[in-house]
């Protein structure tokens, strides 16, 4: 497969981890089993331009249709996060006139809710039905479908040109980079900001969150990469901000080149150095990670398989994404852990992808009563813990394995 950027071919692997299912294919019953696909799960790295990046493509109408069950809405940090977004771009903008806002994987209308005082017309755009409906029974006005340039100069074309473009956590999910890029800065006032979100590879990389590599994160960007892939299409990163959301985002800030008012910030050179200093750009920086992966497995089957074998009872809290990848690279069954609690009533019922475990509500815990919460969802490790403090009453525990392994008690953090 060639490099989805600069078209050169992929040959650097940095991991493999294996066949899997789609990571947001929950199934409805477990019948839907002998249908699951799998496909490769494997991350190159481009030898030409060093954009990391899947090397099979699932294409997006198979992740992002009307049963895709992601919905931002589901944790109060991300909402606390979208608020203080909001307070972010009302200090930036000031007392400029904003006529438009387009949020570009809007989902269920979590973030653009909060943009509300910022501007005159509010506009999302996702392909994903379940969720645009909520956005819709919300108010705010979405049109269901992919982002593209086709999409962008139908708009321009209407005269619909924004002010503000905000690319959360979508990015990364559009194989076909170059139209979407282009299509941002065609949408784009000549005066106007696209902000992005996305887990930052460094973090990645370094502290083995293997577990956010899945079909629908196509790619895993740097800043220096990311600054040659916008310069494409006339933008700019003219500033950013690391923001501690998805175990260490980055929230980068866009113009057009052509914008007068456009200041670029120390900081973005000094990232780009960082970057360089670390060595991104040397197949060398990436080697390790599928060593620590297999370890962190290793580690965890052991003590999967320690504590099943001293009768005690392992469920799981979080039907992330992300948990699908660590338990289907693990070999996880549903004989080992008999269900997972989610807070999202969407998941509820269901069942996960690969592992086949039965999702359930926060409530079943207390009835269940089981000796090991298996945390998935770490990245809200801050809001999770104390919500489940109530489960410290039986002794239950809280293991997590990544970013790396840890065990808290309702009294407290300690290592056994
Ligand atoms: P969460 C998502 O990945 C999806 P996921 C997406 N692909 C993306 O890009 C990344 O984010 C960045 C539940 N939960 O948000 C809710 C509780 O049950 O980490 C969710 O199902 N109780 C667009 O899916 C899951 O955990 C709680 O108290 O890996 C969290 O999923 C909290 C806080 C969450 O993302």
């Amino acid at each position: 497969m060639n490099c989805r950027f600069c078209k050169t071919p992929l040959t650097h692997q940095i991991i493999n981890l294996g066949q899997t299912p789609l990571a947001n294919g929950y199934l409805h019953t477990l019948a839907d089993a002998k249908n699951e696909q799998r496909y490769p799960l494997q991350l190159y790295r481009c030898g030409e331009c060093q954009l990391v990046q899947l090397e099979y493509d699932v294409t997006p109408e198979q992740i992002f249709n009307q049963h895709y069950a992601f919905l931002s809405s589901s944790s109060a940090t991300w909402q606390s996060h979208c608020a203080a977004y909001a307070a972010e771009m009302q200090q930036r903008l000031g007392a400029k006139q904003v006529n438009l806002i387009v949020e570009v994987g809007a989902n269920d209308g979590t973030l653009l809710g909060k943009l509300r005082p910022l501007s005159t017309h509010l506009l999302g755009i996702d392909p994903a039905s379940a969720a645009t409906q909520l956005a819709t029974a919300k108010n705010i006005p979405v049109i269901t479908d992919f982002f593209t340039t086709g999409l962008a100069k139908s708009m321009r074309a209407e005269g619909k040109l924004a002010d503000v473009i905000v690319a959360n956590n979508v990015l990364a999910h559009v194989p076909k980079i170059n139209d979407f890029v282009e299509g941002l800065s065609m949408l784009l006032q000549p005066e106007g900001i696209i902000t992005v979100e996305f887990p930052y590879l460094p973090n990645i990389i370094e502290q083995t969150q293997f577990d956010t590599i899945y079909h629908e994160h196509y790619f895993y960007f740097s800043v220096s990469v990311l600054q040659r892939v916008f310069a494409r299409y006339g933008l700019a990163i003219y500033d950013l901000q690391p923001l501690e959301i998805h175990g260490g985002s980055l929230r980068i800030f866009v113009k057009h080149y052509s914008n007068a008012s456009l200041a670029l910030q120390p900081i973005v050179d000094a990232y780009i150095q960082k970057e360089q200093k670390a060595g991104l750009h040397t197949i060398a920086y990436y080697q390790a990670l599928q060593d620590r992966a297999q370890q962190i497995k290793h580690a965890f089957t052991t003590w999967l398989q320690e504590v099943l074998e001293q009768g005690k009872k392992v469920m799981a809290y979080g039907a992330a994404a992300k948990g699908n990848t660590f338990l289907n690279y693990c070999g996880v069954n549903a004989t080992q852990i008999h269900a997972i609690a989610d807070v999202t009533p969407e998941k509820q019922g269901k069942f996960l992808p690969g592992s086949h475990i039965p999702i359930v509500s926060p409530e079943a815990i207390a009835q269940a009563k089981p000796d090991y919460l298996l945390i998935l969802a770490w990245n809200y490790k801050k809001e999770i813990n104390p919500k489940l403090a109530y489960t410290g009453a039986w002794g239950c525990q809280l293991v997590y394995f990544i970013p790396q392994f840890e065990v808290y008690q309702a009294s407290g953090l300690y290592v056994p």
